[in-house]
C-alpha cells in the first residue's frame, strides 16, 4: 500500500463533513478524482462537497456530480466542515489566491492525495506519491482502503483523472498498476469507448481552431529540437476560445518529428502562462522552476510577466541552452 493511504483513509472515516478541493483551471485528473472521492464519502453517508475557484471544463462536465461543483465564494457565512481534502493540488497556492487559508479556517482537520513530487506535504495527513501517473491512480487504492467498492459512476470519473493525465495510457508513467485499475473499471461497468470519444476525439469548434493557430504561429529553434507557440488574447477572441481550450495544444509541438521540448505560451489576463514538454530522457520541471514554477520532469508550467514575444525569446533561449547542456 502507499504511503500515506491508511492515515487519510482514516481521517476520511472519522469525518462527518468533507470540504474536497480542486486546483484551479481543473483538469481531468482533479475534477475526476473530486468526484470519485465525494461519491464514495456520499456512499460511506458523510457530507461531501467539492471546491474549484474555476468551473469544470466541459471535457468531464458529462461526469456524475460535475455539476454540483461550488465556487470557493458560495461557502456560507456559517458553513464548517471536519476536513479539507485537496487533491491533486501540488501547492496551496494552486487553489487560487488566498483560499488555502480560508478553508483551513472552516475545516477542524486537512489531508491531501496527490501525485506532483514537488509537494511540500502542506496537510496534516498526506499521501503525496510523486510516482503515480495521476492522482486517480491513489483515489482508487484510498477507496479500497476505504472498503467502498467500484460501480459505473465511479469509474467513470476514476477513468477521466487516469486517462487524461496518462496521455490516454501513452506517457512513460505509466505502469502496470496503471492497466489493472483500468481492467477494473471497465469490469465495474466503465462505458469505455463513449468515455474516450468525449476525452479525447471531441472538442469544441473553438479549441480545434484555437490549435489551428497555435500551430500556424509555431517556431523551430536550434535545428529543429524546440518548438515554441504562442497565443495572443487576440487569438482566443478570433477564434472564441477558452483559456481551457488550450490546455493540450503544447502536445502539438512535440508533434514534430526531431522536437525534443514543446512549449505553449498563452497571453491569459495581462501575464503569459507558459506550458513545458520534454520527450524523456529530456526534463523540463528545472526550466520551469527557475520561473518558479513547477511541475513533472516531462510536463511543467509557470507564469511570466513579460509581453509575449518577449516571453517567447526568453523560453526559448532557456529550452534551446537546455538541449544543450541539461535542465535548467
Ligand atoms: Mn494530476
Amino acid at each position: 500500500m502507499r504511503e500515506g493511504i491508511a492515515e487519510v483513509a482514516a481521517v476520511l472515516r472519522q469525518a462527518g463533513s468533507v470540504a474536497v478541493c480542486c486546483h484551479l483551471n481543473p483538469d481531468g485528473d482533479a475534477v475526476g478524482t473530486a468526484l470519485a472521492l465525494r461519491l464514495a464519502l456520499l456512499r460511506l453517508g458523510k457530507r461531501a462537497e467539492v471546491f474549484c475557484r474555476d468551473k469544470v471544463p466541459a471535457l468531464v462536465a458529462m461526469l456524475p456530480g460535475a455539476d454540483s461543483v461550488r465556487a470557493f465564494d458560495s461557502l456560507g457565512e456559517t458553513e464548517r466542515f471536519d476536513l479539507l481534502c485537496p487533491v491533486d493540488v501540488s501547492d496551496p497556492s494552486r487553489l487560487g489566491e488566498g483560499w488555502f487559508a480560508r478553508m483551513s479556517a472552516v475545516c477542524a482537520d486537512s489531508c491531501q492525495v496527490d501525485h506532483h513530487e514537488t509537494n511540500p506535504r502542506y496537510c496534516r495527513v498526506n499521501c503525496v506519491d510523486g510516482d503515480a501517473p495521476a492522482a486517480g491512480l491513489i483515489l482508487r487504492e484510498l477507496l479500497g482502503a476505504l472498503g467502498v467498492p467500484l460501480d459505473r459512476a465511479l469509474a467513470g470519473c476514476l477513468y477521466a483523472a487516469i486517462a487524461t493525465d496518462t496521455g490516454n495510457f501513452s506517457y512513460g508513467n505509466v505502469t502496470g498498476e496503471t492497466f489493472r485499475v483500468a481492467a477494473e473499471l471497465v469490469e465495474a461497468g466503465l462505458p469505455l469507448a463513449d468515455m474516450n470519444r468525449a476525452l479525447f476525439v471531441v472538442q469544441p469548434e473553438a479549441q480545434v481552431r484555437l490549435t489551428g493557430r497555435a500551430i500556424e504561429r509555431m517556431r523551430l529553434y536550434h535545428g529543429g529540437e524546440v518548438a515554441v507557440m504562442t497565443l495572443s488574447g487576440q487569438d482566443f477572441a478570433d477564434c472564441g476560445a477558452l483559456t481551457e481550450h488550450a490546455d493540450t495544444v503544447v502536445n502539438r509541438g512535440l508533434a514534430v518529428r526531431g522536437v525534443r521540448m514543446a512549449a505553449l505560451l498563452r497571453e491569459d489576463g495581462g501575464r503569459v502562462k507558459v506550458s513545458l514538454r520534454a520527450v524523456k530522457p529530456d526534463t523540463v520541471s528545472g526550466i520551469a522552476a527557475a520561473f518558479g514554477g513547477g511541475g513533472h520532469a516531462q510536463a511543467a508550467g509557470c507564469i511570466l510577466d513579460l509581453p509575449l514575444a518577449e516571453a517567447a525569446e526568453r523560453i526559448a533561449q532557456r529550452l534551446c541552452a537546455a538541449v544543450d547542456g541539461g535542465d535548467a
